[in-house]
């Protein structure tokens, strides 16, 4: 068995949190990540036979009945987790009936997955029925999408277009656009229901007044979609106090997708 602090999956989880606390998006116990790991990958590190906690959850996740995901812990600060894994970190597997998961190692003081856990798995269901290579979900409190929740109009038309006026990159890297939710209390079912059925279109979806969920393949594309619209809604927050003297024109966005062989969001652009 080889060690599991070594796992190339622990060692990217710890990165990650490290690297957004660096970033000043996770302050205190704010964000989480879950990442659905290769069981084979597991059992070199882990005896997945081995249960160290039997965790019912108030769900129905039978989609995703044995799988198994690494995990950030329930009030965890971003900031320790690379200095204490298995105390921060997880590793889970949904239960057969899909109403509970097994804990498999972490949370070493007693600890528990996060409070967004349905919003996480819900998310994971959805985004995998539409790219069975989906792996990562990124919740965080990125602070200038949060910042433009507040001035902006949280259409998603509207909101989607800017992001892709503010940096040329934009349209390439999220032309479906990102889905928008109006405030709601978090850590329940009801916002986990809302964000996954805005996952069937969009790998991105703002929570207004209190940060973003990404998705994607891998943790390095995930964080890199996130910190995309990050980017761009910081170039919004900078100039929206200042007249704008030219911006990037719809002919142009469409010049960009056509260059990069994208498609954007249907009827985002003006014809
Ligand atoms: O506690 O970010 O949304 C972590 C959170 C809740
Ligand atoms: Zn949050």
């Amino acid at each position: 068995m080889k060690e599991i602090l070594n796992a190339p999956f622990v060692k990217q989880m710890c990165k990650l949190t490290s690297n957004m606390y660096r970033m000043g998006w996770d302050e205190r116990n704010g964000g989480n990540v879950s990442f659905l790991l290769d069981q084979e990958v597991v059992k070199d590190y882990l005896d997945i036979n081995k249960v160290t906690k039997r965790i019912p959850i108030n769900l129905d996740v039978k989609f995703l009945s044995g799988k198994i995901f690494i995990v950030t812990g329930t009030g965890k600060y971003f900031k320790n987790v690379e200095d204490d894994p298995s105390v921060n970190l997880g590793i889970i597997r949904v239960w057969e009936e899909g109403n509970g998961v097994d804990l498999l190692w972490g949370y070493e003081d007693g600890g528990a997955p996060t409070s967004e856990l349905p919003s996480h798995l819900m998310t994971h269901i959805e985004r995998l029925k539409i790219d069975p290579d989906h792996r990562v979900v990124i919740h965080t409190h990125a602070t200038n999408i949060v910042a433009m929740t507040f001035v902006h109009d949280l259409t998603e038309r509207e909101f989607t277009r800017t992001l892709w006026q503010m940096c040329t990159e934009c349209m390439v890297v999220f032309p479906d656009g990102v889905g928008v939710l109006p405030w709601m209390l978090c850590g329940n079912d009801e916002i986990g229901q809302k964000t996954a059925e805005k996952m069937k279109e969009y790998r991105l979806v703002v929570w207004a007044h209190h940060g973003i969920f990404g998705t994607g393949r891998d943790i390095d594309e995930t964080f890199g979609l996130i910190e995309t619209v990050e980017k761009s809604a910081e170039i919004f927050i900078k100039i929206m106090h200042m007249p704008i003297k030219q911006t990037i024109t719809d002919e142009q966005l469409r010049t960009l997708a056509k260059a990069f062989c994208v498609t954007p969001k249907s009827g985002f652009l003006n014809n």
